[in-house]
């Protein structure tokens, strides 16, 4: 028989290993059908390349620029090598060449299974052996459940008009998850903008694998002692959040589309009279004259500047949609600028690829093209000087009618000329890159605010991301906290969903839950669809008013804490919004779909999302001991619990040793509060701590030390709490401390050394944080934390206040 070529549709393995060298911050090799490269980033993470060719492309755009480190030993064994750092033992068998993963007690963390890294044609795999009872979670915006076991997804960023809660792919794809078993964990990030798969066991009992339609086999192996650990050194790879604007983290309204400007002014008059607080508003398509970007329809929005400049004497700022697709018009500026300089994406043989969208057939530009980016970003003078502040990407996946964008278009790739194939994943991010570098371009020292529908890993470094056009049901509002709380395991700590459902209609009872759990969302935004009834929060009758107001103005008095995190997790790359699979990784509970929802927001508040259809529902509290926020009775963690949970009471548990910061009541952000930091502390034989942040919540200034910071303890044994040394040259705004002590039983405390009597009159005494009860039809008023007892230490702290310490 004739020989044939190996069928490129077969499975071909990368073989035994040929040739292995020492290169300085690893090895690299030849097999019998590839070559491999390993490198040591740092002691936690290592890099596995693979290639058929001894070229590996550089994946210019999620990871970072990271150091390699020279420190890990090599040693051969009777099968192979090792290599070994402080964290991680690689074991690299040499034939066929496969990779076993140990932590530093010599635990397999993770193996390949035989069929290892392996083609069929183009598709390139990495077959893994699953341990025993591992759970995989993370994967970005992915439906499904915190354990993603059994379950496969697809990674290609797709428009989805209102998904079902089990539908993929969706808008992001981010290629990183993390693996849990009893003998330890570790993050695998697969860097790879091909159309890829990631299976966890769906259809086979026999591995999970990842897979891309082609390119190259990358991925980076991560191990740290615990998953906060894990996702951190993610971020460090690709990418922290930058601290975001303050006013970005209060309640935003947005609407498929607010117009004309009467009507913009109105809806903000109506916040501010109905005394709702509220910092957003976002201009939709109806802003745009025939939906051409970088255009004001001129009888909808007249004069933008004066609006928005309405809209700020109001307090409120302003965020425009910007839709990547430019009308084809000869009379418009922005296609002819685009065209002549060559900016949007073409066919191979150089004809303009055009698709159609909102303005009819459109030219898309080329964001991965860093002149189109430029350019972008100057075009987008045209919103800055008329004041608006923030911008929002939409249809970035990039979207068309029909859905099915040709493959056989090209993309720049800085530089590197790639089909649709490779260049639709990283579309979305580099568009989102743009309009951050566009308002930093046009506003020097004020902080972007981008928010994104579409992205890949490392998108958290541009913008914000919200999960889509999710539709009104109760299911949605829960997958939409899975989603946000997968965004977070995935290094995308600012997200959000749209609270009250972007399809069809809330009911009453659906919005006014919706809105309380987006009250504890990173991003805090409601939004709804054209034709659709109108979804205010005072749109659905008195009392769904009453609970968004009191949740709404709960956001903000809670802002000092939420902000303080922003800034931690800038630093760290920690979710905001943390699922319980973080700190109770292996607490099989939390995985159970009961309790699968639940997420610990700011790391105190363990909120348990229920649908508002219950009246009573079952919560799992993990380990530790826990309080209600509302009536601070006191739970013993490991423990399974039933709580009453009317339409005006979401499940909110305070973790025990925690402490937080809350001021007075604020319309808006840049509303001043009255002073007086108002710190909340709960009893636990544990120590607490609270980093307490704050800068100008705007400016660039942070960056160059203009903040204030000070880390406040608590310590059980002495029941003594440490207002720690300022850092940072910033003076605070509050001018007092207030310290609520919760569920403590002892009548002395000391504070910075001193010791006070709780029994004097003078300044223990109980206090409502809140005096209205908008439901007196039930039993409890909504918000009242009972601080027993309660230490009121204003008068006491003047000399420190004097001291300029706070
Ligand atoms: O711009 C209109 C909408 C927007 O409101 C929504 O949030 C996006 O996800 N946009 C999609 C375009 C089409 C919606 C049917």
């Amino acid at each position: 028989m004739q020989n044939r070529p190996q069928s490129s549709a077969s499975y071909l393995g990368i073989g035994s290993t040929l040739e292995i060298e020492p290169i300085p911050h690893g090895i690299k090799g030849k097999t019998e059908n590839g070559f491999f490269q390993i490198t040591v980033l740092n002691p936690h993470i290592l890099r596995i390349q693979a290639s058929k060719s001894d070229f590996f492309y550089p994946n210019p755009y999620s990871v970072l620029k990271v150091d390699t480190e020279s420190d890990f030993q090599l040693n051969e064994t009777q099968t192979g090598i090792t290599l070994s750092t402080t964290q991680i033992k690689l074991e690299v068998t040499l034939s066929p060449f496969a990779c076993t993963f140990y932590d530093k007690n010599g635990n397999i963390l993770n193996q390949d299974d035989p069929l290892g890294i392996s083609w069929i044609g183009t598709e390139v795999s990495c077959y893994k052996k699953v341990q025993k009872e591992e759970k995989f979670i993370a994967l970005g915006e992915k439906t499904g459940n915190l354990n993603r076991v059994g379950q496969a997804y697809t990674n290609w960023n797709t428009d989805y008009f209102a998904y079902g809660t089990g539908d993929d792919p969706l808008y992001m794809s981010i290629p990183f998850y993390i693996g849990i078993h009893e003998k330890g964990a570790y993050g695998i990030y697969f860097d790879n903008t091909h159309k890829s798969v990631f299976n966890f066991g769906a259809s086979t009992n026999r591995f999970m694998y990842f897979s891309a339609e082609d390119g190259e086999m990358d991925y980076y192996f991560i191990h740290d002692q615990d998953i906060a650990g894990i996702i951190s050194k993610y971020s460090d790879l690709t990418g922290k959040m930058q601290l975001p604007p303050l006013w970005s983290l209060g309640y935003q309204q947005c609407r498929y589309s607010y117009y004309p400007e009467s009507e913009v002014k109105t809806l903000a008059q109506t916040f501010r009279d109905k005394d709702m607080p509220a910092d957003v508003i976002y201009l939709d398509i109806h802003h745009m004259e025939e939906y051409k970007v970088f255009t004001f329809d001129g009888k909808k929005f007249p004069d933008p500047k004066s609006l928005i400049q309405f809209l700020k004497s109001k307090g409120f700022r302003v965020v425009v949609i910007m839709d990547p697709g430019i009308k084809v018009d000869e009379k418009y500026q922005p296609y002819l600028e685009g065209k002549s300089a060559g900016l949007f994406v073409k066919y191979p043989d150089g004809d303009e690829y055009q698709g159609q969208v909102w303005p009819g057939w459109c030219a898309f530009p080329d964001f991965t093209n860093p002149k189109t980016r430029q350019w972008w970003a100057e075009k987008m003078k045209f919103y800055t000087e008329a004041g608006v502040d923030g911008f929002w990407t939409d249809m970035n996946e990039p979207a068309s009618w029909g859905q099915f964008t040709p493959n056989v278009i090209e993309f720049d790739f800085e530089g590197e000329e790639v089909s649709h194939r490779k260049a639709r994943n990283i579309y979305g991010m580099q568009m989102a890159r743009s309009a951050q570098e566009g308002s930093i371009y046009q506003n020097q020292n004020l902080r972007p605010f981008v928010l994104t529908r579409s992205g890949f890993a490392g998108i958290q470094r541009y913008a914000a991301a919200w999960t889509g056009d999710n539709v009104a049901s109760e299911e949605h509002m829960l997958a939409g906290v899975r989603l946000v709380n997968s965004l977070g395991l995935s290094g995308v700590p600012f997200c959000g969903f749209d609270v009250g459902g972007f399809a069809g209609e809330a009911s009453k009872s659906l919005y006014a839950r919706w809105m309380s759990i987006g009250a504890f969302t990173p991003l805090f935004r409601a939004h709804s669809m054209i034709n659709t009834k109108d979804a205010e929060p005072w749109a659905f009758g008195e009392e769904v008013e009453e609970i968004s107001r009191n949740y709404i103005k709960l956001r903000y008095k809670l802002l000092p804490t939420i902000y303080s995190k922003f800034f931690e997790s800038s630093q760290n790359g920690l979710p905001i919004n943390s699922s319980l699979a973080i700190s109770y990784s292996l607490d099989p509970k939390i995985y159970q779909t009961a309790y699968q929802n639940q997420f610990l927001f700011c790391d105190r508040f363990l909120v348990a999302p229920v649908e508002s259809t219950k009246e009573i529902t079952k919560i799992y509290l993990p380990e530790g001991t826990w309080y209600s926020l509302y009536s601070d009775e006191f739970f013993t963690g490991e423990n399974e619990i039933y709580i009453d949970c009317p339409l005006n009471y979401l499940p909110v548990f305070v973790k025990s040793g925690s402490i937080f910061g809350m001021q007075s009541e604020r319309s808006n952000t840049s509303e001043i509060h009255d002073g007086i930091l108002h710190l909340h502390v709960y009893c636990s034989n544990q120590a607490g701590a609270y980093l307490h942040y704050e800068d100008d919540g705007e400016s660039m200034g942070y960056l160059k030390e203009e903040y204030f910071m000070r880390e406040i303890t608590y310590s059980p044994q002495q029941m003594s709490m440490t207002i720690g040394p300022v850092e940072g040259n910033r003076n605070s705004s509050y001018k007092k401390i207030r310290v609520y002590l919760h569920g403590f039983q002892t009548d002395v405390v000391s504070l910075n050394g001193q010791s006070f009597s709780l029994e004097n009159e003078n300044y223990a005494f109980l206090e409502k944080l809140t005096e209205f009860d908008p439901l007196p039809e039930h039993e409890h008023p909504f918000y009242e934390i009972k601080a027993l007892p309660f230490l009121e230490i204003d008068h006491i702290y003047e000399p420190i206040i004097l001291s300029g310490l706070f």
